[in-house]
């Protein structure tokens, strides 16, 4: 089922029609009422009048994750006074990324949600278990609006608590599974360990993402639960999950492009790639009130397909995300930056600012090691004192990242230097396919 033939199957010259429309209006609002983008405009004499066709978005400048976090907490915020919930995802320091949502902004979530879930082959009535965390991270909440939206059952699980979620599709019968994919994996060790045959599992459909995940991932996922296993892409800053999702064709990701307007771009020169060459995602709200984004770039790499899909769908696909711009990597779900731990580091005398970020999965679960390079004088301390240092570095590393880390000191000049961009990450996951 098409959710919204109007928007997933318009012509592409529907489509630009109502791209340049809504970017008009758009720039026009941020001109009105956004000190920090009116400011940009007029340094950079740009006037509203000037974007009449979608393709003058080029005149426009890029937004960064940086000018989310020196607004904190509300200054990027274009309509506070109607903003109705809030989310927050990991900034790159000390302070999280906050996004506001007004009343339409809601309605705009639930109704991509809802696009989300019919790509994905959900029809109203069937039951959904959301097993991704409710809360602020946007994955649990996303599913939910959606989940209503198109009238389906909603099991509002959140994440963790295994064995009762095996309980409760067991007993439930639900047909759609959404949650991250390694907890997907995750379940399965323990339904293994309670002696359940996954494959009599109730789920037929599973939505995995927030994370990347390769093709033996899938595969594994898929003939383990016997189900279906389909990628979902989506960052708080542009509104969540909602993004853009995979259908049965499992040829790229749809990317709702009426309201999130995508270029590819070189990373280094901000000039847009060929269709089909990799390059960093930069997306525009286009008709998000509370907090839209004009050009974002969302540091992600991937290619982009405008191909019309045996689907019938005309939305452009993105691949699968491929790699990062930056070395953020995603720890049990939760965005970790090397520099949220170097701002912690940088607080704590005696630590020198070397460091590295060690992450594996064990028994499918994501375990990141922290190595702490300490000066001479801190080595030469007794036993005693460095245990104290490593658990004060351990509790504040835990506090910045909202995860459980495992801090090991290692002697001065133990991790690698380099002479070009410092190796902050090792990922032993291979995650990227
Ligand atoms: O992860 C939103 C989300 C929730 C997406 C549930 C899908 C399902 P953030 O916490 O802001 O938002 O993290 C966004 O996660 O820029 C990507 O680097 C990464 N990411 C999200 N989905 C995928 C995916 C949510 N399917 C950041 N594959 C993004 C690879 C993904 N990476």
């Amino acid at each position: 089922m098409i959710w919204n033939k109007a928007f997933e199957c318009a012509s592409r010259t529907e489509m630009r029609k109502l791209q340049s429309e809504r970017l008009g209006k758009l720039v026009r609002y941020l001109w009105a009422k956004n000190p920090l983008y009116s400011k940009r405009f007029a340094e950079q004499g740009i006037k509203p009048g000037m974007i009449r066709d979608i393709r003058d978005i080029k005149k426009l400048p890029f937004t960064v994750k940086e000018d989310l976090r020196d607004s904190y907490p509300f200054a990027l915020f274009t309509d506070y006074k109607n903003t109705t919930e809030i989310h927050v995802s990991s900034g790159t320091t000390g302070n999280p990324t906050v996004v506001g949502y007004t009343k339409e902004d809601l309605k705009l979530w639930s109704e991509v949600m809802a696009r989300t879930l019919a790509l994905a082959g959900a029809h109203p009535g069937d039951m959904i278990q959301v097993a991704y965390g409710y809360g602020l991270f946007t994955g649990g909440l996303g599913f939910h609006y959606g989940a209503l939206e198109m009238g389906l059952k909603v099991l509002p699980t959140s994440s963790g608590v295994t064995k009762r979620q095996l309980k409760l599709m067991a007993d439930f019968r639900p047909r759609l599974l959404a949650c991250t994919p390694s907890y997907a994996l995750y379940m399965l060790d323990e339904a293994r360990a309670l002696g359940l045959d996954p494959r009599n599992s109730s789920w037929e459909i599973g939505i995995f993402g927030a994370e990347p995940w390769s093709d033996p991932m899938r595969r594994q996922i898929e003939e383990a639960w016997g189900m279906a296993a389909y990628d979902v892409y989506g960052l708080s800053e542009i509104i969540g999950p909602g993004v853009a999702q995979e259908c049965p064709a499992k040829c790229g990701l749809h990317l709702q492009w009426d309201v999130f307007f995508p270029e590819v771009i070189d990373p280094v020169s901000g000039q847009e790639v060929a269709d089909g060459e990799r390059g960093e995602l930069v997306i525009t709200t286009l008709t998000k009130r509370g907090i839209p984004l004009l050009r974002y770039r969302t540091r992600d790499l991937v290619s982009i397909n405008y191909d019309r899909c045996s689907c019938g769908r005309t939305t452009p696909r993105i691949s699968k995300i491929v790699g990062r711009t930056d070395d953020m990597i995603i720890v049990r779900g939760i965005n970790v930056f090397p520099s949220q731990v170097e701002y912690v580091l940088l607080k704590i005398e005696g630590t020198a600012p070397h460091y590295l970020l060690v992450v594996d999965r064990k028994n499918n679960l994501d375990v990141l090691e922290v190595w702490v390079e300490v000066d001479q004088k801190m080595f030469s301390d007794e036993i005693k004192q460095l245990h104290a240092l490593e658990s004060r570095i351990k509790n504040e590393i835990d506090g910045v990242l909202g995860i459980d880390v495992t801090v090991k000191l290692v002697e001065p000049r133990t991790i690698e230097r380099s002479e070009g961009k410092a190796k902050r990450v090792i990922d032993k996951r291979g995650l990227y396919s």
